[in-house]
């Protein structure tokens, strides 16, 4: 195990309130139009998530490569690529300089299928077995000074002609991408767009019928389902040729490529039911096997997510888990949020529901984790912290999600937090020392994030187990966190101490917690030790019918049991 002991300093971080984000121009938009973010909709409808319908669904259905494997996919670790910033593994499909210029941030850089190909050996020593990458589509042309680089402009026609964006690559190098990573066990979700098109889509001009008016959509229902995100045409699912267009165009690509989930955008802005009627059935009717995490970008609360849900996806993005990170640990704020959330994840979508959602710290279309740091915050303190977050995301319910270069500590706001993977990246060692945008000595945080993923992976309480809150601050000047899981006679205990102050002891209640079972409170009581994982120089033992914690200032320890 990762034999890291964190320095011991004692900087106290400037406290600093919530910001809510400037949601960076993605997903489509153009940089003078920011995201419309938690308004609108919200649905009395939500109801118990029914995993077990879907597998039923997909098991009962026609023939496909296999049926939706949820143990497969709470062992995962997804990592996040914008196909484009990662390598250019194919000059010849660079292009013209109209829209390839690695000097600019909205322009293609020169990432392709096959470069991801070629650095799959980078994620292998990593660790990570699923790579989420960006849509595959053919892009608009120029607009501004912008390319679809991103690949949420797509420039569909009716009928539809399935082409793959050129700068990212061929059919062939997407097939070849595909089978190298099932060749290793790697699992390949791609990205889909069912909300918009390119501004400029071949599809606008030939059906200007089919999307929602941009003015008086208001009057149509929910202005976040019927009016243009950032000015992008917006399908209007509700027609019945267009939900036919959608799911064919969906269910296409998945009977094309052998690809293991989906990633949809948007979610929030397209209608459950169509979801629930149209999409899910129709890309499960091509691949039964496949994960459907979508994107709800909504970070004050779990409405929306218990909605789409039912509808037919299997999980989403935790948007609320990550605000209570950055506030707890970027901003120097409690951990009480984060337990807030973790245990509202667990009630409101059962645990098996829970261990499906995804739990990340940044994304594309968001600040880098990093960059939320006060100004002025050491670089000591940002790699601890940080460290810190990271543990959580590795060791609460769900599936972790990196984003490329979060295992390297790399920062920046839009469009920095776009930026390309650099090439010292791939080399074990050229890690070391500054990098400019990085945590210096980012080894140290591929390390640790490498040695988070591996004891995740052998412990099964991490990635299915249950979940028992052990304590919270609970307003008290002791920012400590701890929880219990276990699955089967997996057990592991995992305590977090924000503070810039060593904790404890700290007496937790173990025999009297009425989250943990019988057998688990016997297995602890008659345990000898527990392994300790991290040695970060915390202490654990098992006094009468409680535990003894201590931890040193910014410190976690995981503790297991089998
Ligand atoms: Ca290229
Ligand atoms: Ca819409």
């Amino acid at each position: 195990m990762n034999n890291r002991a964190l320095a011991l300093s004692f900087v106290l971080l400037v406290a600093c309130g919530p910001v809510r984000p400037a949601r960076a121009p993605d997903g489509g938009s153009s940089p003078d139009q920011g995201f419309a973010s938690d308004s609108g909709f919200f649905s009395d409808a939500a109801r118990e998530p029914d995993a077990a319908s879907i597998e039923d669904a997909a098991a009962s259905g026609d023939a496909g490569p296999r049926s939706f494997e949820a143990e497969l996919w709470r062992r995962s670790v997804i990592y996040f690529v914008l196909t484009d910033r990662f390598f250019d593994g194919d000059p010849s499909n660079n292009g013209d300089s109209v829209c390839f210029d690695p000097s600019s941030p909205t322009l293609f850089h020169g990432g392709d299928f096959k470069g991801l190909r070629d650095r799959l050996d980078y994620l292998g020593e990593l660790g990570v077995d699923a790579v989420w990458i960006t849509p595959v589509s053919k892009q608009i042309a120029r607009r501004g000074n912008q390319c679809g680089y991103h690949g949420y402009w797509a420039d569909l026609a009716d009928p539809d002609d399935g082409e793959l964006e050129p700068h990212l690559g061929s059919a062939a190098d997407l097939t070849e991408l595909v089978e190298e990573m099932h060749a290793r066990n790697m699992k390949l979700i791609v990205d889909l767009v069912v909300n918009h098109s390119g501004h400029t889509a071949r599809i606008v001009t030939q059906h200007p019928e089919w999307f929602h008016p941009r003015e008086g959509c208001e009057a149509l229902g929910p202005p976040d389902i019927y009016c243009p995100l950032s000015s992008l045409p917006d399908f209007a699912q509700e027609r019945e040729e267009v939900a036919t267009y959608l799911d064919r165009l969906s269910a296409s690509w998945m009977s094309r490529f052998a690809f293991d989930g989906i990633r949809m955008d948007t979610v929030k802005h397209v209608p459950a039911s169509y979801f629930a009627d149209r999409w899910v059935p129709a890309v499960l009717g091509a691949n039964p096997g496949l994960y459907l995490v979508g994107e709800i970008f909504d970070e004050g609360r779990y409405d929306l997510q218990l909605t789409y849900r039912a509808a037919g996806f299997h999980g989403f993005f935790d948007f609320p888990l990550r605000r209570a990170l950055i506030q707890a640990l970027a901003q120097n704020d409690s951990l009480d949020p984060v337990a807030s959330r973790v245990q509202e994840a667990v009630n409101r979508f059962g645990i098996e529901g829970a261990l499906l959602k995804s739990t990340f710290l940044d994304n594309h279309d968001v600040p880098r984790f990093l960059s939320e740091f006060p100004d002025g915050t050491s670089d000591d303190v940002r790699r601890e912290k940080y460290h810190l977050a990271l543990g959580v995301i590795f060791t609460t319910p769900g599936i972790p999600k990196l984003n490329y270069g979060n295992e390297l500590g790399l920062g920046g706001r839009y469009p920095d937090n776009r930026r390309s993977m650099p090439e010292w990246a791939f080399a074990p060692g050229a890690r070391g020392g500054a990098h400019e945008g990085f945590l210096p000595d980012a080894a140290r945080t591929f390390e640790f994030t490498r040695a988070l993923i591996r004891l995740r992976r052998e412990t099964p309480a991490l990635h299915s187990g249950g979940y028992a809150e052990l304590w919270r601050p609970n307003g008290s000047s002791s920012n400590v966190y701890a929880f219990f899981r276990s699955r089967g006679s997996s057990r592991a205990i995992v305590a977090i101490n924000a503070g810039d102050q060593p904790a404890g002891p700290m007496r937790m209640p173990l025999a009297r917690n009425p989250g943990i079972g019988s057998e688990d409170k016997d297995a602890l009581l008659g345990a000898a030790a527990l392994d300790e994982r991290l040695a970060m120089g915390a202490s654990l033992r098992i006094e009468g019918e409680e535990l003894i914690v201590t931890l040193p200032p910014r410190s976690m320890e995981i503790w297991t049991l089998d």
